[in-house]
């Protein structure tokens, strides 16, 4: 029986995966990754080549057993409002039941956020009829608190179209800040306590310096591109992100779910590829951080690997800086 691959390593290279979203679920590590179409066609800032059309369940026993895939537990013909791209998606548990949030290109090519259910967190899921009202933007992440409460983070520059829904309506074509002013910040709302609708209307999250001053739009090592992932750690809130252009990720942590958080700084140096986009989970008593790059192909942006490593905390809380590419 094969054994799991190495941190750092492909965890599956018989198909090309990215965005992994890991949780322990019945008391397995279960992944919900995008499955990367391998295709040759045109690679552009909207982010057409990502044109995915299903979703793969992968899971593992623990950290000495091998990857089981799923097989496909979704498919864009089954999701009704659906056009185009099933991006990052994520999962979650509440209700005796599993939970697949995932965005996608409605009819009218705008991104929305779905969801889909199943009684196993393998899958099959089924969709609801319609998306999530309300929603929009890209790469749900959700995060149950201890008290139960589901929050829903959500949002991506450019190809993810954040910076068209600064008003609260879809304006197309609409910039972002100017460089000098406030970053845009990942959104959050209150999922319904059936998971099914949002309970408010999403706010946007600041992202702040030590000082208390807002990330500016200018500054790529920090401010917000996409991929927000939020956990909790000795009663902070850690949200981390990726950077896009500068292929990073980074957090920032609060005391409230909604922020605003303070940023603390890089937890994996630039990656092979264009994108990165992570999960952290608890697994026993370690930390692991789940990631992707592209080296499975040698550096095409859209046809990606997902893979794993340890991730340490330092006393004070803060995490200590990764490199993907150990020597
Ligand atoms: O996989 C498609 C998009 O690329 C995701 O939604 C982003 O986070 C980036 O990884």
């Amino acid at each position: 029986m094969n054994q799991l691959p190495k941190p750092n390593e492909p965890l599956v290279t018989h198909i090309y995966t990215a965005d992994p979203s890991a949780h322990v679920f019945e008391g397995k590590i279960y992944i919900y990754p995008s499955h990367d179409l391998d295709h040759n066609g045109p690679d552009n800032d909207n982010g057409d080549q990502y044109a995915m059309e299903d979703y793969h369940v992968l899971s593992i026993e623990n950290f000495e057993s091998p990857v089981i895939d799923h097989g496909q537990v979704l498919h864009l013909s089954e999701i009704p409002w659906a056009s185009q791209q099933l991006w990052a998606p994520d999962a979650a548990y509440k209700n005796n039941t599993y939970y697949l949030f995932f965005p996608a290109r409605d009819r009218e090519g705008v991104f929305r956020l779905g969801v889909a259910t199943a009684s196993s967190p393998a899958g099959p899921f089924t969709p609801q009829p319609d998306y999530i009202p309300g929603s929009f933007s890209i790469d749900p992440a959700v995060f149950v608190d201890e008290d139960d409460r589901a929050y829903i983070y959500f949002g991506g520059l450019w190809g993810g179209q954040l910076e068209q829904w600064q008003t609260g309506t879809f304006r197309p074509g609409a910039e972002g800040p100017a460089l000098d002013q406030p970053a845009l910040g990942p959104r959050v709302a209150l999922l319904s306590e059936d998971m099914l609708s949002l309970q408010e209307v999403p706010q946007e999250i600041s992202i702040v310096d030590e000082e208390g001053n807002p990330i500016l739009a200018g500054d790529e090592d920090r401010r917000y591109f996409e991929g927000p992932w939020v956990h909790k750690y000795n009663g902070y809130y850690y949200l981390s992100y990726s950077t896009g252009t500068k292929h990073t990720l980074v957090y920032a942590v609060s005391k409230h779910p909604a922020g605003p958080f303070t940023f603390k700084g890089e937890i994996l140096s630039p990656v092979i590829g264009w994108t990165t986009h992570h999960s952290i989970v608890q697994f026993e008593e370690k930390w692991y951080l789940f990631y992707h790059d592209s080296s499975l192909s040698e550096g095409v942006n859209h046809k990606r690997c997902v893979k794993y490593t340890e991730l340490h905390y330092n006393p004070d809380g803060t995490i200590q800086k990764i490199h993907p590419y150990p020597s």
